[in-house]
This record gives C-alpha cells, structure tokens and sequence, in this order.
C-alpha cells in the first residue's frame, strides 16, 4: 500500500472534521437568495447512452455565493479542525482574495483549501538531512508517550534498509521498560543497542554511545531520551546536560535534534515547540498519531508559526507506518480529496 493510501485511509478522523464541515458549510447556503433553476431531467441511460459511452448527467453540487457570513463560518471550522486562530484567518482571508460573491462548490472548496494549506507546508517538507559527518547523532526529544522510541525504530529500520549503519543508545535509563521497548525496536530494524544501568547518567551514556560510534565507524547514532514535560524544570536541565555533554565529543553536534509531537495533543504541541527550542535546538519535527486524531490540522498550525522542518508523520504503531512528510499528499488528505 502506498504511504499517500495509507495516509488517506488513516486520516479519516481529520478529514472528516474538516471535509465534512466544508460540505456542511456550502450546504448551509441561505435559502431563496434566487429562484433556483428549474431541473433539468437526466437523460435516461438507455440504450443511446450505452451505445455511445455517454453517462448520465451527475445531479450538480450544491454551491454558496462566498460572502462574510461563509468565511466566518469557515474560519470557525479551521479553528476547531486545530489549525489556531491566526492560520485560519490567513488561510480564509487568502481564499476570499477575488473570490467574493463567487458561487462554490464543496469540492472546490476543498480543491482551494487544500492548495492553500500545501503553500503553508510545502517549505517545510524536508526529510532528515544526512550530512557526511560520522556518526552523525540524532537527538530524540520530547514529552512523555510523544512517540520517541517508535520513532527511533521506525526511522533506523528506514535508515538500515537505505545501507546505512545505524546504532541507538537507550537515553531512557530510568525505566526498564523503556530499555527494553528501544531493544524489541533494535531488533526489529536489525540495529545495536547501546544501554546503560538503570538509573545511571543518560549524559555519560550520550558520550559513550558517541564514542562507540565512531569507533565502529556508524553513520548515524540515534539517541532516545526520556519523556519529559514542558514544566520539570529539573528534566528540562537533564536535556540541556546532555547536550552540552555530546558537544564535548563533538562540537557540532547533535547534527539533528528531532523533537517528536503527538498530534492527538492539538494546540498544546505549539507549546511544546516553544519550549523544547529553548533547550535544545531544535532542528526538526516529527508528528505521530495522525491516525485516529481530529486534530491533525495542528500540522498546519506549527507549519505557519514555526517554519521548522517536517521530516516525517506517523499513522500507526507499526515500523512502516512512517514516512516522509509530503505537503500535496497531507494537504489533500487533510481536507477529504
Ligand atoms: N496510533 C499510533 N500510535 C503510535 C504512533 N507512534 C507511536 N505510537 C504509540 O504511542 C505509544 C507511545 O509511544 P512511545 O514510542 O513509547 O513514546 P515515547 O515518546 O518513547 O514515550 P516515553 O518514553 O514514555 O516518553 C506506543 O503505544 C506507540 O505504539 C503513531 O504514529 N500512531
Ligand atoms: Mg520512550
């Protein structure tokens, strides 16, 4: 199945909410504004029609002149499809720009939206840059059951399968679960595992794991951390330090720091950027979850505020269910084409 299929079955949530709520606005349109025209009957699809290829005539879609009233009402549905207030306001107002007072369809209401939103995400739709760099490190960060470690598995799976040689180091050190979650992922994906004592100092496992690395002369070194929330201060300080202890090793790096957001959070993932980039320097985001969410719109969101990098989506738990982030294919999803 390609991923844009997968994509499109899966996002049903999100395009509904915004597919349907399109289809409801133009459906809305005041009545008796003008005499509707009177119907034209189909031509039976007899045996002419069969003969000559022609089908019958498709009943027409219903259409709404665009005023005020319908782009307050399709901003008010952008924002509860979580694209925050100023992206629906920019996109409704881009949409309205020539088009007032001109008769819509659903479907090209949607055709609109959908190229409005690809503008948004189309600069940030960039894969996780590999650079020449051995190993070159990943930094994985996030808030708790963000998604990190599925992440990890998925991407060192997709990295080994491109011939690259992989290694993660477990960051998590203070649950066992956590340990071994990352090594039934490593196994899987056909990559080490470097682990450390429960409890231990994930910084010094960082700098072990980096010296590993380039000892075995890896390509990438992905390395997983614990979940954290926005508000410990004191986990917050624990990123910092392993930052500044990989730096030690190598001074550029972390060449990557992905941090990984959990779509179903909504508005809250923009928080979450605001946070983590003043820790760690953010320099990409992956979203999972955008299966099973109506709050997928918040992609859009963080593309219009943030402009950070989109390396990758995931719709499911399984090692293919993540791919490359691309604007056309999410854009159209997002809205039911
Ligand atoms: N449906 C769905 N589930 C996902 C996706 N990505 C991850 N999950 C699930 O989300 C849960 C948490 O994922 P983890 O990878 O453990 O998250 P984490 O950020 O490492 O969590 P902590 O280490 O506890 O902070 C797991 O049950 C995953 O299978 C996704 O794209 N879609
Ligand atoms: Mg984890």
């Amino acid at each position: 199945m390609s991923f844009f299929t997968k994509l499109r079955d899966r996002l049903t949530r999100s395009s509904a909410k915004i597919g349907e709520g399109l289809d409801g606005i133009v459906e809305a349109a005041p009545q008796a504004a003008e005499p509707a025209p009177a119907p034209v009957p189909a031509p039976a699809p007899g045996l002419v029609g069969r003969l000559f290829g022609t089908t019958p005539a498709k009943p027409e879609e219903p259409r709404r002149a665009l005023d005020d009233e319908m782009l307050e009402e399709l901003e008010d549905m952008l924002v509860q499809a979580d694209l925050g207030v100023d992206t629906a306001l920019r996109v409704t107002a881009n949409i309205a720009e020539g088009r007032m007072g001109r008769r819509l369809s659903s479907t090209e209401l949607k055709e609109l939206l959908a190229a409005e939103i690809a503008r948004i995400m189309t600069p940030v739709a960039r894969p996780l840059p590999l650079y020449p760099k051995k190993p070159q490190v990943v930094l994985v960060v996030g808030v708790n059951g963000a998604g990190k470690t599925t992440t990890i598995g998925k991407l060192a799976s997709q990295f080994r399968a491109a011939g690259k040689s992989v290694m993660i180091a477990a960051g998590d050190t203070f649950r066992a679960a956590a340990v071994e979650q990352l090594q039934i992922w490593g196994q899987r994906a056909g990559v080490p595992v470097m682990v450390a004592a429960q409890g231990s100092d994930p910084a010094s496992l960082a700098f072990d794991a980096m010296s590993r690395a380039e000892s075995e002369g890896a390509d990438l070194l992905m390395i997983d951390t614990a979940g954290r929330l926005q508000n410990r201060q004191d986990l917050m300080e624990e990123l910092a330090k392993i930052v500044r202890v990989i730096r030690k090793k190598d001074p550029t790096a972390p060449h990557n720091t992905l941090l990984v957001l959990d779509a179903t959070t909504g508005q809250n993932a923009l928080n979450q950027v605001e946070t983590f980039r003043q820790l760690a320097d953010v320099s990409g985001l992956v979203m999972t979850k955008l299966d099973g969410t109506a709050r997928g719109g918040v992609l859009v969101a963080l593309a219009d505020r943030f402009g950070l990098p989109i390396h990758a989506i995931g719709v499911g738990e399984q090692i293919d269910d993540l791919d490359a982030f691309d604007a056309d294919d999410f854009a159209r999803a997002l809205v039911g084409l």
